[in-house]
């Protein structure tokens, strides 16, 4: 059995456990905690570990799925599952513009530890006051014009489809990135 690993990383409440549990095929292992901080403003409960579920790509392939805390405290976490990944996935909140700063951050912690294959989630995108993906990237530090820029991706992490979709993109991107042919993924 060969397993690929991913990781969804992004700003607090963005929906980084949602994803995990919309994807996941197994009762998700999940460290929500009771939120004490200004965590507490936006939801009741934070991760404070990690997300881990499972999802069968073949019957020779698993894909194993993280979630990260949101919160920088616990960033010894982001360290231990970005160094064990295949691919990442950066989730932002589409409609708080006050956390595009931090999710630049993030990105930043993430591409000073690794170069892999990853895309841009936007979620609450439904969501009164989200802004535009150009905005959005031009706050994380990307002109869309750019070739070489991450793909984004809307997602909404409540719904299977979509993040199936999200998923869809990102494998493509592993398998270019390791120059296998399309034609040849059995
Ligand atoms: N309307 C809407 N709600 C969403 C969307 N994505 C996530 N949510 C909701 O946002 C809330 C927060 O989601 P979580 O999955 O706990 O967020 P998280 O990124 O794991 O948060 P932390 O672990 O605290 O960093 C949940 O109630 C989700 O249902 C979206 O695209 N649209
Ligand atoms: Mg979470």
């Amino acid at each position: 059995m060969k397993t690929m690993r991913s990781v969804v990383a992004g700003t607090v409440g963005a929906g980084k456990t949602t994803f995990v549990r919309t994807l996941s095929e197994i009762a998700v292992v999940n460290t929500d905690r009771s939120a004490t901080d200004e965590t507490l403003l936006l939801k009741p409960e934070t991760t404070v570990a990690l997300d881990f579920g499972r999802l069968m790509l073949s019957p020779n392939m698993d894909l194993h799925i993280y979630g990260t805390p949101g919160q920088s405290r616990f960033d010894f976490m982001w360290e231990l599952l970005i160094q064990n990944a295949h691919s990442y996935i950066l989730l932002v909140a589409a409609h708080r513009p006050d956390d595009f700063k931090y999710a630049r951050e993030i990105l930043v912690f993430m591409n000073q530890r690794v170069k892999l294959p990853m895309l841009i989630g936007l979620t609450h995108t439904d969501c009164l006051g989200a802004l535009e993906p150009e905005s959005i990237m031009n706050s994380l530090g990307y002109d869309m014009n750019d070739k070489n820029r991450p793909p984004i991706v809307k997602i909404n992490p409540t719904n299977r489809a979509s993040v199936i979709e999200a998923l869809v993109v990102l494998m493509a991107l592993i398998i270019e990135s390791s120059n296998i042919k399309l034609s040849q993924v059995p």
